[in-house]
């Protein structure tokens, strides 16, 4: 009999996956993980019942969440990733050209160790020399962290979900954390989830990044694997306007060009309505 994992996209609509073979399945101090070798889209990481990743789709969210704010920015040297445990945004990141030192700040060590083990298209970059890799909560080492600023932070988290381990990073105190931790001409982008469903969460965060950084923006793209698959990311920057690429694309992409780049800001009213005006 064939396999199906669910997932929930409201009480009214649900999306399934036909499964080969569940790979591995766990409880960590934080959360509960499987890999599922899913007969769409390959080995797929879940976390508390959520489809985070997937081998087959992940190159559109990865892309769009390292290219638009890193090309956007005139000199990203030092780079924070809050999550991401699984590699694929840190692999993006590493190739953008005078991108110095990543700092990868993922809570749950368990999600590494199972994507070394299961996702290796993700992992290929997470022994790149340049990548640092610590176990912590990303809110509480933006607040103890005493280093010197990050030109680009972004947030690769799960959802804002009841008690789980990304809440924290929906709060208008870790905002505030991010605006002091980057740099003077610093900006940050974080993902705000699948807006059909949930515009609440890009609702929220950018009035909250709103009061804080001169510039507010949010934008979007495709992913099959989000329910609804209009997928939403949410930036506050110090000087350079997000929209605007600044730096010449040198090498293959999958999803990401300059002119999506730019079209990707483009908001359908019903959810532009909800944003403050920027
Ligand atoms: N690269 C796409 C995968 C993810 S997983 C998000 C990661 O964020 C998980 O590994 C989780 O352990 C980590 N995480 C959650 N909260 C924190 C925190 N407070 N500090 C550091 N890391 C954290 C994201 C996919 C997007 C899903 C959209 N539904």
């Amino acid at each position: 009999m064939a396999l199906w994992f669910r997932e929930s996209a409201s009480p009214a609509h649900r999306l399934e996956w036909k499964i080969r073979q569940e790979l591995y399945s766990g409880q960590s101090p934080f959360q509960s993980i499987q890999v599922l070798d899913t007969e769409q889209f390959g080995p797929s990481l879940v976390l508390d019942g959520i489809m985070q990743t997937t081998t087959g789709d992940e190159f559109i969210y990865h892309e769009m969440l390292a290219y638009v704010p890193l090309l956007a920015h005139p000199h990203p040297r030092r780079v924070l990733i809050i999550g991401g445990g699984d590699g694929g945004l840190a692999r993006e990141v590493l190739k953008v050209p005078g991108v110095e030192e990543v700092v990868l700040v993922e809570i749950d060590p368990v999600v590494v160790e199972v994507a070394r083990r299961f996702l290796p298209q993700h992992t290929v970059a997470l022994d790149d020399p340049r990548l640092t890799l610590i176990h912590a909560d990303g809110a509480a080492y933006l607040t103890d962290q005493k280093t010197e600023p990050f030109d680009v932070i972004l947030v690769d988290s799960t959802d804002p979900e009841g008690d789980g381990p990304g809440t924290v990073l929906y709060t208008p105190a870790f905002h505030q954390a991010l605006y002091e931790g980057l740099a003077d001409d610093g900006l940050y982008v974080q993902q705000t989830g699948a807006a059909f469903y949930n515009p609440e969460v890009v609702e929220q965060v950018s009035h909250s990044v709103v009061t804080r950084f001169p510039l507010c923006r949010v934008y979007w793209c495709t992913v099959p694997t989000y329910p609804g698959a209009l997928f939403t990311f949410t930036s506050g920057s110090k000087r350079y306007d997000i929209q605007k690429p600044s730096t010449p694309l040198t090498w293959p992409t999958r999803w990401y060009t300059p002119q999506i780049h730019q079209l990707a800001f483009a908001l359908p009213p019903y959810l532009s309505q909800r944003l403050p005006e920027t």
